[in-house]
């Protein structure tokens, strides 16, 4: 088994819903459990700003699956939940990504692990920094010092909504 971090994005579509039902399917999926989900972030887009304000999150999962596996699954949830991608940086419904799995590093075609430009990346480190104050980017450094490299102010933590209340 191996812990992984998956970042979760939306701003098409109820951003909200689309990140809950992402993390249903996530809970369903075969040989992976659920460890912590963070809160859900409001985050001004980064890349072209003529799109609408995307509602990010961080899962930890646990799983058997590989990496590989994993992508194929994501992808998978992604395209269940109609993911348009009309261009490169555009507006999307649900954008699902590997951020860490283990401790490995991988770049091919496929996969690049630890995700690319996550250590820039407001939007990916502080719900990862909620879940995990003491996590290292394999080759770049700590979490939490990277966090104090970029901006994040315009990131506003939404409150916890018990549903069972
Ligand atoms: N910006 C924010 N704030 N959140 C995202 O999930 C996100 N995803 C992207 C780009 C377009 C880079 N910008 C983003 O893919």
């Amino acid at each position: 088994m191996t812990i992984a971090y998956i970042g979760m994005g939306s701003n098409l579509g109820d951003p909200i819903s689309q990140l809950n039902q992402g993390i249903d399917t996530l809970k369903g999926l075969s040989l992976t459990s659920v460890i912590t989900i963070s809160s859900f972030y409001k985050s001004n887009p980064i890349g072209p700003q003529n799109q609408p304000i995307y509602i990010n999150a961080v899962a930890k999962i646990d799983t058997g699956l590989s990496a590989y596996d994993l992508l194929d699954s994501l992808q998978d949830i992604e395209s269940r939940q109609k993911r348009v991608r009309k261009r490169r940086w555009g507006p999307r419904t649900l954008d699902m990504d590997i951020l860490l799995y283990g401790k490995e590093i991988i770049a091919d075609e496929r996969l690049y692990i630890p995700h690319i430009e996550m250590h820039k990346r407001g939007f990916v480190l502080l719900p990862l920094y909620e879940i995990e104050q003491d996590i290292e980017i394999p080759d770049i450094g700590a979490v939490s010092t990277l966090l104090e490299q970029i901006y994040t102010s315009d990131m506003e933590k939404l409150p916890q909504i018990d549903i069972n209340m």
